[in-house]
């Protein structure tokens, strides 16, 4: 079975977005500690956020195949470093979020991800169901 990390800023929408790939019902839940669901390893905002955290994502990225740098097209920054996707021995893939909300900026969050290192990227919206199925893909056809 293929796994995927997510990775980015709290609010960013990993868990939305888990829960849309998984075909559960969207609920708000904070995160509060990595926690491994089936194909998705999801993580909490402040793991990206504090650099102390670092580790703990680099070794649970070791039991992963894919890692997701996730970026809200809706944020005016952002939060990755530069070639942040480095850090990882492993495929990193960009994933925009909120594409649905008006007055977000898909160029701005795609140069954001290119910057971190991130090359293909997925636009998405858990709330209209966008790009949802292409990441489902990513988790079949990747083994
Ligand atoms: N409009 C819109 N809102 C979204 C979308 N995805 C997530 N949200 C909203 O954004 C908020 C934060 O979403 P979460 O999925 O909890 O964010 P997270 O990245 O898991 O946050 P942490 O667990 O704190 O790291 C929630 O209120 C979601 O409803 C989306 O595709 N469109
Ligand atoms: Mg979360």
């Amino acid at each position: 079975m293929v796994k995927m990390m997510l990775v980015g800023k709290t609010g960013c929408g990993k868990t939305t977005l888990t829960q849309a790939i998984l075909g559960e019902e969207l609920t708000y839940k904070k995160t509060q500690a990595i926690s491994y669901c089936d194909s998705i390893v999801d993580t909490p905002g402040e793991y990206i956020e504090n650099r102390r955290y670092y580790n703990a994502l680099i070794s649970s990225s070791s039991k992963c195949d894919l890692i997701a740098l996730v970026q809200d097209a809706t944020a005016q920054n952002s939060i990755f470093p530069p070639k942040f996707a480095s850090l990882f021995k492993k495929k990193v893939i960009g994933i925009i979020t909120k594409t649905d909300i008006e007055g977000g900026n898909l160029s701005r969050a795609e140069k954001f991800l290119h910057w971190a290192g991130a090359n293909e990227i997925v636009e998405s919206s858990s709330m209209m169901n966008i790009g949802i199925d292409t990441l489902r893909k990513y988790l079949i056809l990747e083994n």
